[in-house]
This record gives C-alpha cells, sequence and structure tokens, in this order.
C-alpha cells in the first residue's frame, strides 16, 4: 500500500506585499494549505537570509519540507510542480504565460511599489488606509511624513521617476490588454500571468488618480477578479496636475 504524505508549506509574507498576495492566489487556486509567518519589517531582510541564503533580502519566501524556495515566480514555477492540476501555465500558451508573468515581475511590480509610495508623498495622511485604517491624524502624519521620506530613498524614487512612470504607463496597460486579447490573461480559470500582473494592478487601482485609466478595460478585470479586496485608498487629486496621463479614447 502506497501512501503519499502533503508536504508542509510555510510562507513568509509582509503584509502589504504583493508578490506576497500573487503567491498566496496560486496557493489558494490550487488548494494548498500553508501556514503564513509575517515577518516584521525591519527585521526581515535577515529573517529572509537566514532563511533563503545569502544574498536574498525579499518576500516572497516559501519553504517546502524545509525546501527553500525565494521569489514570487520561482514559487510559482515550483508549486506547479508540486501540484500541476489546476494548471498556472496551461498548455498550449504555457511559454507566452511564463513570459508574460516574468515581463509583470521585471517590468510592471516596481510600479505596485512606486507608484503608492509616490502618491503618499502628496497625500501621507492617506498611508493608514493601507493597514486599514482612516487618514492619520496629524502625530500619526508626521510619522507617516518621515517613513514614506525614507521609502522614496530606499526605492529611489524622485519626482523624475514618478512623473516618468506615470507617462509609461498607458502603453503598459495596452500590452496587459492585448495579453488579454490573446487569452494570456483573463481567462476562465487564472494563469501564472494573471497572478503575477492582477496584484500589481490591483495595487494602482487603490490610487484615485489612476483608476480613470484602468476602469472598464481587461487590466481592470484582471486585478478584481483574482484580488477582490485590497487595502489602500490615495484620493484623486495626488499626483500634481498633469503628471498623470489622460486616457486615450
Ligand atoms: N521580484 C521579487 C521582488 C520581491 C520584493 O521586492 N518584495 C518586497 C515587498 S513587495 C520586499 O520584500 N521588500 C522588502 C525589502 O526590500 O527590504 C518577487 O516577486 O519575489
Amino acid at each position: 500500500m502506497s501512501t503519499t504524505t502533503t508536504p508542509e508549506l510555510v510562507l513568509h509574507v509582509l503584509p502589504p506585499s504583493h508578490p506576497c498576495k500573487t503567491v498566496e492566489a496560486a496557493l489558494a487556486f490550487k488548494g494548498l494549505a500553508y501556514e503564513r509567518v509575517e515577518l516584521q519589517a525591519g527585521q526581515h531582510n535577515a529573517a529572509v537570509e537566514e532563511l533563503y541564503g545569502e544574498g536574498t533580502r525579499t518576500v516572497p519566501g516559501l519553504t517546502i519540507d524545509g525546501e527553500p524556495v525565494h521569489g514570487s515566480t520561482a514559487i510559482l514555477q515550483r508549486l506547479e510542480q508540486l501540484a500541476p492540476e489546476p494548471a498556472l501555465y496551461p498548455e498550449p500558451i504555457a511559454a507566452a504565460v511564463r513570459e508574460a508573468e516574468l515581463w509583470g515581475d521585471t517590468v510592471l511590480q516596481d510600479l505596485g511599489r512606486r507608484m503608492p509610495w509616490g502618491a503618499l508623498h502628496f497625500r501621507p495622511e492617506a498611508m493608514g488606509s493601507f493597514g486599514g485604517a482612516g487618514p492619520l491624524d496629524p502625530a500619526g502624519t508626521d510619522f507617516a511624513i518621515a517613513y514614506v521620506r525614507a521609502s522614496w530613498k530606499y526605492h529611489r524614487i524622485s519626482a523624475v521617476v514618478l512623473a516618468q512612470d506615470l507617462a509609461g504607463l498607458p502603453p503598459k496597460l495596452d500590452h496587459i490588454d492585448a495579453l488579454a486579447a490573446e487569452g494570456i490573461v483573463n481567462g476562465a480559470q487564472p494563469t501564472a500571468a494573471d497572478l503575477q500582473i492582477g496584484a500589481t494592478l490591483r495595487v494602482l487601482l487603490t490610487l484615485g488618480d489612476l483608476r480613470p485609466l484602468l476602469e472598464g478595460r481587461p487590466a481592470e478585470q484582471v486585478a478584481r477578479r483574482w484580488f477582490p479586496d485590497y487595502a489602500g485608498e490615495v484620493p484623486a487629486g495626488a499626483f500634481p496636475a498633469g503628471w498623470v496621463p489622460a486616457r486615450e479614447a
């Protein structure tokens, strides 16, 4: 008689991280039970390095019966080996899904960090909304101003970078709509590309200034279908006038 044992999965996250939400959505899609461990911000780099090896700093990381797998795209591939069905890289589109997923990781994902931190510079009292709270009081806003300043430094955000990110958003959204038209994302079931790209787009939807660029498009559906709930709200009017490109008809 053969017996199969379920591997022990432990996911290490920081609560607001969108690539962590990508992995959580993949685990849920595959019906895999896991333990979720929230690392403490500030101490997470050392914890990650100890668990996942020299040079690693970021979340998500997943251990599978103690085997460390680091980074959202590596984790989704490993989950596919572990539980092939339902597929995140379905044939015959598996290669195209992988390409789109990697684009989502290497090109789009950073916008899910720079855009909210960028907007919060102009509306620091909104920082509490990302933890599910309302607008911060003056003392909280003082804290947020210092925190956002440190985040700009860490993520190398400047006004020039932010304005360039905003100007460059429409062609990226067009690319996602094209992926949807090709059936690489936004099909009946989520692919790895949906979960990678959708998590970043869902962060962008927390910014009132960006919602008009997304509303009613496949790109918005990719975000809202797989990530219906997402904390955070920076009201429209945060970015300086003229920085957010107008939506083309
Ligand atoms: N592309 C990587 C990036 C992960 C990443 O940058 N995660 C952020 C959270 S969204 C992080 O851990 N930041 C903490 C830090 O940089 O110290 C992935 O998808 O796994």
